[in-house]
Protein backbone atom coordinates (compact mmCIF):
# COMPACT_ATOMS: atom_id res chain seq x y z
CA UNK A 1 0.00 0.00 0.00
CA UNK A 2 1.28 3.49 -1.15
CA UNK A 3 2.28 5.86 1.78
CA UNK A 4 0.08 9.35 0.92
CA UNK A 5 2.68 11.58 1.73
CA UNK A 6 1.10 15.07 1.97
CA UNK A 7 3.86 17.83 0.83
CA UNK A 8 5.09 20.07 2.89
CA UNK A 9 2.68 22.97 2.15
CA UNK A 10 0.13 21.21 2.96
CA UNK A 11 1.57 19.66 6.10
CA UNK A 12 2.67 23.01 6.96
CA UNK A 13 -1.42 24.51 6.30
CA UNK A 14 -2.75 22.06 8.17
CA UNK A 15 -0.45 22.08 11.15
CA UNK A 16 -1.22 26.17 11.14
CA UNK A 17 -4.96 25.46 11.71
CA UNK A 18 -4.73 22.82 14.10
CA UNK A 19 -2.39 25.32 16.03
CA UNK A 20 -4.93 28.22 16.22
CA UNK A 21 -7.45 25.91 16.96
CA UNK A 22 -5.22 24.67 19.95
CA UNK A 23 -4.58 28.64 20.53
CA UNK A 24 -8.21 29.55 20.46
CA UNK A 25 -9.16 26.97 23.36
CA UNK A 26 -6.40 27.51 25.47
CA UNK A 27 -7.34 31.60 25.62
CA UNK A 28 -11.12 30.22 26.31
CA UNK A 29 -9.48 28.21 28.83
CA UNK A 30 -7.54 31.02 30.25
CA UNK A 31 -10.70 33.08 30.35
CA UNK A 32 -12.36 30.83 31.89
CA UNK A 33 -9.36 30.92 34.56
CA UNK A 34 -9.07 34.36 34.56
CA UNK A 35 -12.69 35.21 35.44
CA UNK A 36 -12.39 34.16 38.87
CA UNK A 37 -14.78 31.07 37.72
CA UNK A 38 -11.98 28.91 39.80
CA UNK A 39 -11.67 24.93 39.81
CA UNK A 40 -13.81 22.97 42.14
CA UNK A 41 -11.63 21.13 44.64
CA UNK A 42 -13.66 17.97 44.17
CA UNK A 43 -12.15 15.56 41.63
CA UNK A 44 -14.62 13.23 39.63
CA UNK A 45 -13.93 10.54 37.75
CA UNK A 46 -15.14 9.62 33.74
CA UNK A 47 -14.63 8.12 30.41
CA UNK A 48 -13.84 10.11 27.61
CA UNK A 49 -16.92 9.33 25.18
CA UNK A 50 -15.32 12.47 22.44
CA UNK A 51 -12.70 14.50 21.67
CA UNK A 52 -13.62 17.31 18.83
CA UNK A 53 -10.75 20.11 18.48
CA UNK A 54 -10.28 21.71 21.62
CA UNK A 55 -13.31 19.94 23.60
CA UNK A 56 -14.01 16.87 25.07
CA UNK A 57 -17.44 15.35 26.06
CA UNK A 58 -16.78 13.13 29.04
CA UNK A 59 -19.14 10.65 30.95
CA UNK A 60 -19.06 11.36 34.77
CA UNK A 61 -18.45 8.29 36.68
CA UNK A 62 -21.31 8.92 39.35
CA UNK A 63 -23.79 10.60 37.61
CA UNK A 64 -23.11 9.03 33.99
CA UNK A 65 -24.41 12.44 32.43
CA UNK A 66 -22.32 13.72 29.92
CA UNK A 67 -20.17 17.02 30.90
CA UNK A 68 -18.78 18.83 28.23
CA UNK A 69 -14.72 19.69 29.40
CA UNK A 70 -11.71 21.62 28.29
CA UNK A 71 -8.30 20.14 28.66
CA UNK A 72 -5.70 21.06 30.46
CA UNK A 73 -3.13 22.26 28.48
CA UNK A 74 -0.11 20.36 30.07
CA UNK A 75 -1.81 16.97 28.87
CA UNK A 76 -1.79 15.55 25.13
CA UNK A 77 -3.67 13.70 23.40
CA UNK A 78 -6.70 11.93 24.68
CA UNK A 79 -8.66 9.85 23.14
CA UNK A 80 -12.23 7.89 23.28
CA UNK A 81 -12.14 5.62 26.12
CA UNK A 82 -9.64 7.54 27.79
CA UNK A 83 -10.12 7.07 31.70
CA UNK A 84 -9.59 10.56 33.34
CA UNK A 85 -10.18 13.46 36.29
CA UNK A 86 -12.10 16.51 35.72
CA UNK A 87 -12.83 18.93 37.65
CA UNK A 88 -15.74 21.23 37.81
CA UNK A 89 -15.61 24.80 36.88
CA UNK A 90 -17.42 27.53 40.03
CA UNK A 91 -19.41 30.28 38.75
CA UNK A 92 -20.50 29.12 35.11
CA UNK A 93 -22.66 31.42 33.22
CA UNK A 94 -25.68 30.58 31.46
CA UNK A 95 -24.23 30.24 27.91
CA UNK A 96 -21.22 28.48 28.49
CA UNK A 97 -21.21 25.56 27.34
CA UNK A 98 -17.72 24.39 29.23
CA UNK A 99 -18.76 22.79 32.26
CA UNK A 100 -15.32 21.30 33.69
CA UNK A 101 -11.74 20.94 32.76
CA UNK A 102 -9.57 17.49 32.60
CA UNK A 103 -7.08 17.76 34.62
CA UNK A 104 -5.32 14.14 34.72
CA UNK A 105 -5.07 11.47 32.62
CA UNK A 106 -5.26 7.84 34.12
CA UNK A 107 -2.44 4.94 33.20
CA UNK A 108 -3.78 3.28 29.56
CA UNK A 109 -4.57 -0.69 29.78
CA UNK A 110 -4.43 -0.82 25.90
CA UNK A 111 -4.32 1.88 23.08
CA UNK A 112 -4.27 1.06 19.11
CA UNK A 113 -2.39 4.42 17.34
CA UNK A 114 -2.02 4.76 13.92
CA UNK A 115 0.09 8.07 12.16
CA UNK A 116 -1.21 11.22 11.21
CA UNK A 117 -0.34 13.11 8.41
CA UNK A 118 2.99 13.75 9.19
CA UNK A 119 3.75 10.38 10.09
CA UNK A 120 3.70 10.96 14.31
CA UNK A 121 2.08 8.15 15.50
CA UNK A 122 -1.36 9.31 17.73
CA UNK A 123 -3.49 7.01 19.60
CA UNK A 124 -7.33 6.40 18.69
CA UNK A 125 -8.95 4.61 21.03
CA UNK A 126 -7.76 3.72 24.40
CA UNK A 127 -8.73 1.02 26.60
CA UNK A 128 -10.28 -1.46 24.68
CA UNK A 129 -10.72 -5.11 24.45
CA UNK A 130 -11.41 -5.99 21.03
CA UNK A 131 -11.17 -4.27 17.69
CA UNK A 132 -13.74 -4.77 15.01
CA UNK A 133 -12.24 -5.10 11.60
CA UNK A 134 -15.65 -3.99 9.81
CA UNK A 135 -15.53 -4.89 5.86
CA UNK A 136 -17.73 -4.91 2.91
CA UNK A 137 -18.10 -6.39 -0.45
CA UNK A 138 -18.78 -2.36 -1.37
CA UNK A 139 -16.39 -0.44 -0.67
CA UNK A 140 -14.12 -3.90 -1.62
CA UNK A 141 -12.42 -5.91 1.20
CA UNK A 142 -8.61 -5.33 1.22
CA UNK A 143 -6.81 -8.18 2.42
CA UNK A 144 -3.75 -5.38 2.90
CA UNK A 145 -5.64 -3.33 5.18
CA UNK A 146 -6.95 -6.09 7.10
CA UNK A 147 -3.48 -7.52 7.69
CA UNK A 148 -2.03 -4.26 9.15
CA UNK A 149 -4.90 -4.26 11.33
CA UNK A 150 -4.12 -7.55 12.39
CA UNK A 151 -0.59 -6.50 13.35
CA UNK A 152 -1.68 -3.57 14.97
CA UNK A 153 -4.25 -5.84 17.06
CA UNK A 154 -1.67 -8.32 17.90
CA UNK A 155 1.02 -6.19 19.14
CA UNK A 156 -1.39 -3.97 21.21
CA UNK A 157 -2.67 -6.90 22.41
CA UNK A 158 -6.53 -5.92 21.65
CA UNK A 159 -8.51 -8.52 20.41
CA UNK A 160 -9.31 -8.86 16.47
CA UNK A 161 -12.59 -9.90 15.36
CA UNK A 162 -13.38 -9.95 11.29
CA UNK A 163 -16.85 -8.72 10.99
CA UNK A 164 -18.11 -9.07 6.52
CA UNK A 165 -21.31 -6.13 6.31
CA UNK A 166 -23.66 -5.88 3.72
CA UNK A 167 -23.88 -9.83 3.46
CA UNK A 168 -27.84 -8.49 2.03
CA UNK A 169 -26.49 -7.49 -0.83
CA UNK A 170 -24.57 -10.55 -1.93
CA UNK A 171 -25.59 -13.72 -4.94
CA UNK A 172 -25.06 -17.18 -3.14
CA UNK A 173 -22.21 -17.09 -5.88
CA UNK A 174 -20.59 -13.70 -4.75
CA UNK A 175 -21.23 -14.87 -1.29
CA UNK A 176 -18.98 -18.04 -2.16
CA UNK A 177 -16.55 -16.06 -3.56
CA UNK A 178 -15.96 -13.35 -0.28
CA UNK A 179 -16.24 -16.90 1.71
CA UNK A 180 -13.30 -18.01 0.38
CA UNK A 181 -10.70 -15.12 0.93
CA UNK A 182 -11.94 -14.70 4.49
CA UNK A 183 -11.10 -18.04 5.16
CA UNK A 184 -7.96 -17.57 5.48
CA UNK A 185 -8.13 -15.62 8.46
CA UNK A 186 -10.91 -18.30 9.90
CA UNK A 187 -8.03 -21.17 9.16
CA UNK A 188 -5.75 -19.17 11.70
CA UNK A 189 -8.49 -18.99 14.18
CA UNK A 190 -9.65 -14.97 13.96
CA UNK A 191 -13.03 -14.55 14.36
CA UNK A 192 -15.36 -13.95 11.66
CA UNK A 193 -18.83 -12.51 11.60
CA UNK A 194 -20.92 -11.92 8.63
CA UNK A 195 -23.65 -8.88 9.20
CA UNK A 196 -26.33 -7.06 7.49
CA UNK A 197 -26.87 -3.74 9.23
CA UNK A 198 -29.47 -3.50 6.54
CA UNK A 199 -31.85 -6.52 7.10
CA UNK A 200 -30.37 -7.08 10.49
CA UNK A 201 -28.85 -10.38 9.78
CA UNK A 202 -26.26 -11.94 12.19
CA UNK A 203 -26.81 -8.49 14.97
CA UNK A 204 -27.08 -11.24 17.82
CA UNK A 205 -23.99 -12.74 17.01
CA UNK A 206 -22.27 -9.69 16.75
CA UNK A 207 -24.13 -8.28 20.46
CA UNK A 208 -22.85 -11.77 21.75
CA UNK A 209 -18.78 -10.93 20.77
CA UNK A 210 -19.32 -7.05 21.67
CA UNK A 211 -21.15 -7.92 25.78
CA UNK A 212 -19.40 -6.91 28.33
CA UNK A 213 -16.13 -5.04 26.37
CA UNK A 214 -15.10 -2.21 24.88
CA UNK A 215 -14.96 -1.98 21.45
CA UNK A 216 -13.69 0.16 18.60
CA UNK A 217 -15.25 -0.42 15.25
CA UNK A 218 -12.47 0.13 12.31
CA UNK A 219 -12.20 -0.15 8.74
CA UNK A 220 -12.41 1.54 5.80
CA UNK A 221 -14.92 4.65 4.62
CA UNK A 222 -18.41 3.22 3.86
CA UNK A 223 -18.16 -0.12 4.96
CA UNK A 224 -21.02 0.07 7.50
CA UNK A 225 -19.69 1.11 11.00
CA UNK A 226 -21.66 3.56 11.85
CA UNK A 227 -24.63 1.89 9.85
CA UNK A 228 -23.96 -1.37 12.67
CA UNK A 229 -24.15 0.31 15.75
CA UNK A 230 -27.41 2.18 14.79
CA UNK A 231 -28.54 -1.15 14.17
CA UNK A 232 -27.66 -2.30 17.91
CA UNK A 233 -28.36 0.99 19.47
CA UNK A 234 -31.11 3.09 17.65
CA UNK A 235 -31.45 5.68 20.07
CA UNK A 236 -27.62 6.14 19.11
CA UNK A 237 -28.68 7.71 15.50
CA UNK A 238 -25.62 8.18 14.33
CA UNK A 239 -25.12 10.17 10.94
CA UNK A 240 -24.45 7.36 7.96
CA UNK A 241 -22.96 8.49 4.58
CA UNK A 242 -23.30 7.64 1.07
CA UNK A 243 -20.99 5.16 -1.17
CA UNK A 244 -19.53 6.80 -4.01
CA UNK A 245 -21.14 5.13 -7.47
CA UNK A 246 -17.92 6.89 -9.22
CA UNK A 247 -15.24 5.01 -7.23
CA UNK A 248 -17.06 2.63 -4.97
CA UNK A 249 -15.73 3.92 -2.15
CA UNK A 250 -17.11 5.49 0.72
CA UNK A 251 -17.28 9.19 1.90
CA UNK A 252 -15.72 9.64 5.26
CA UNK A 253 -19.06 10.75 6.58
CA UNK A 254 -18.01 9.47 10.40
CA UNK A 255 -15.04 12.78 11.45
CA UNK A 256 -14.57 12.00 15.31
CA UNK A 257 -15.00 9.35 17.39
CA UNK A 258 -17.72 8.49 20.01
CA UNK A 259 -18.08 5.95 22.45
CA UNK A 260 -21.41 4.60 22.68
CA UNK A 261 -22.94 2.28 25.57
CA UNK A 262 -25.38 -0.40 25.69
CA UNK A 263 -26.70 -0.57 28.91
CA UNK A 264 -28.55 -3.42 28.93
CA UNK A 265 -27.66 -6.74 30.53
CA UNK A 266 -26.16 -9.17 28.30
CA UNK A 267 -28.75 -12.19 27.60
CA UNK A 268 -26.19 -14.34 27.68
CA UNK A 269 -24.94 -13.85 31.45
CA UNK A 270 -25.95 -15.27 34.83
CA UNK A 271 -27.66 -12.48 36.32
CA UNK A 272 -25.48 -12.44 38.82
CA UNK A 273 -22.59 -11.36 36.90
CA UNK A 274 -25.09 -8.74 34.82
CA UNK A 275 -24.27 -6.00 36.90
CA UNK A 276 -20.82 -6.07 36.34
CA UNK A 277 -21.48 -5.48 32.19
CA UNK A 278 -21.25 -2.53 30.50
CA UNK A 279 -20.55 -3.14 26.62
CA UNK A 280 -19.33 -0.40 25.09
CA UNK A 281 -18.77 0.15 21.23
CA UNK A 282 -16.52 3.10 19.54
CA UNK A 283 -17.11 4.11 16.36
CA UNK A 284 -14.44 6.04 14.23
CA UNK A 285 -13.40 7.61 10.91
CA UNK A 286 -12.95 5.51 7.66
CA UNK A 287 -10.09 4.87 6.87
CA UNK A 288 -7.79 4.83 3.41
CA UNK A 289 -4.79 2.89 4.85
CA UNK A 290 -3.38 2.17 8.40
CA UNK A 291 -0.01 2.76 8.38
CA UNK A 292 2.71 0.65 10.86
CA UNK A 293 5.22 3.16 10.08
CA UNK A 294 6.74 2.87 14.32
CA UNK A 295 6.65 -0.50 13.97
CA UNK A 296 10.33 -1.88 13.59
CA UNK A 297 10.74 -4.79 11.47
CA UNK A 298 11.71 -7.05 13.60
CA UNK A 299 8.03 -6.85 15.13
CA UNK A 300 5.93 -7.45 12.18
CA UNK A 301 6.14 -11.36 12.73
CA UNK A 302 4.68 -11.17 15.79
CA UNK A 303 1.50 -9.59 14.58
CA UNK A 304 1.72 -12.34 11.68
CA UNK A 305 0.78 -14.97 14.50
CA UNK A 306 0.84 -18.48 12.29
CA UNK A 307 3.84 -17.23 10.52
CA UNK A 308 5.71 -16.61 13.36
CA UNK A 309 5.26 -20.26 14.55
CA UNK A 310 7.71 -21.49 11.69
CA UNK A 311 10.54 -19.05 11.78
CA UNK A 312 11.98 -21.53 14.72
CA UNK A 313 12.48 -24.05 11.62
CA UNK A 314 14.19 -21.07 9.62
CA UNK A 315 18.30 -22.36 9.53
CA UNK A 316 19.53 -18.81 9.39
CA UNK A 317 18.08 -16.58 12.52
CA UNK A 318 18.02 -13.32 10.67
CA UNK A 319 16.43 -15.07 7.69
CA UNK A 320 14.70 -12.77 5.66
CA UNK A 321 11.88 -15.55 4.16
CA UNK A 322 12.78 -14.83 0.59
CA UNK A 323 15.16 -17.07 -0.64
CA UNK A 324 17.17 -18.68 1.90
CA UNK A 325 17.60 -22.38 1.96
CA UNK A 326 15.63 -24.25 4.88
CA UNK A 327 13.10 -21.03 5.01
CA UNK A 328 10.71 -22.19 7.71
CA UNK A 329 8.03 -19.91 6.22
CA UNK A 330 8.64 -21.34 2.43
CA UNK A 331 8.51 -24.68 3.82
CA UNK A 332 5.34 -24.38 5.47
CA UNK A 333 4.13 -22.84 2.28
CA UNK A 334 5.07 -25.08 0.02
CA UNK A 335 3.62 -27.98 2.33
CA UNK A 336 0.38 -25.63 2.47
CA UNK A 337 0.69 -24.87 6.16
CA UNK A 338 0.40 -21.05 5.70
CA UNK A 339 -0.99 -18.88 3.14
CA UNK A 340 1.38 -17.42 0.80
CA UNK A 341 -1.11 -14.25 0.40
CA UNK A 342 -0.43 -13.61 4.09
CA UNK A 343 3.67 -14.18 3.67
CA UNK A 344 3.76 -11.88 0.65
CA UNK A 345 1.65 -9.40 2.72
CA UNK A 346 3.98 -9.72 5.47
CA UNK A 347 6.55 -8.87 2.84
CA UNK A 348 4.87 -5.84 1.40
CA UNK A 349 4.66 -4.52 4.75
CA UNK A 350 8.19 -5.26 5.97
CA UNK A 351 9.31 -3.16 2.16
CA UNK A 352 6.86 -0.19 3.58
CA UNK A 353 8.89 0.10 6.70
CA UNK A 354 11.93 2.31 6.20
N1 LIG B 1 -27.25 -2.91 1.83
C1 LIG B 1 -26.60 -2.55 2.93
N2 LIG B 1 -26.14 -1.30 3.06
C2 LIG B 1 -25.48 -0.96 4.18
C3 LIG B 1 -25.27 -1.89 5.24
N3 LIG B 1 -24.57 -1.27 6.22
C4 LIG B 1 -24.37 0.00 5.79
N4 LIG B 1 -24.91 0.18 4.58
C5 LIG B 1 -24.89 1.43 3.78
O1 LIG B 1 -23.53 1.77 3.51
C6 LIG B 1 -23.37 3.18 3.51
C7 LIG B 1 -22.24 3.58 4.45
O2 LIG B 1 -22.59 3.28 5.78
P1 LIG B 1 -21.93 4.02 7.05
O3 LIG B 1 -22.50 3.36 8.25
O4 LIG B 1 -22.04 5.50 6.94
O5 LIG B 1 -20.41 3.59 6.85
P2 LIG B 1 -19.16 3.93 7.80
O6 LIG B 1 -18.29 2.72 7.81
O7 LIG B 1 -19.64 4.44 9.11
O8 LIG B 1 -18.42 5.09 6.98
P3 LIG B 1 -17.50 6.31 7.52
O9 LIG B 1 -18.21 6.96 8.66
O10 LIG B 1 -17.35 7.19 6.34
O11 LIG B 1 -16.19 5.69 7.92
C8 LIG B 1 -24.74 3.76 3.90
O12 LIG B 1 -25.39 4.14 2.71
C9 LIG B 1 -25.43 2.60 4.55
O13 LIG B 1 -26.83 2.68 4.44
C10 LIG B 1 -25.79 -3.23 5.07
O14 LIG B 1 -25.63 -4.11 5.91
N5 LIG B 1 -26.43 -3.49 3.90
MG1 LIG C 1 -19.37 6.22 10.07
ZN1 LIG D 1 12.80 -18.00 6.93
Amino acid sequence: MAKRQLNRRQQWRIQKIQDERLARANKKLKKINDNDKLLDETLHHGVVISHFGATLDIEDGSSHSIVRCALRQNIDAIVCGDKIVWQQLTNIPDDEQIQGVVTALDARTTVLARPDFSGQMKPVAANVDQLLIVTSPVPELNEGLIDRYLVAAELSHIQPVLVLNKIDTLSDEQREVLEKRIKIYQDINYQILYTSAKSKHGMDSLLEQLAGKVSVFVGQSGVGKSSLINALLPDAKIKEGDVSLATNKGIHTTSVSRLYHINKPAANLAVEDQHITQTSLIDSPGVREFGLWDISKGDVIHGFVELHKYTHNCRFRDCKHLNEPDCGLLKAVDENKISKQRLDSYHRIINSID
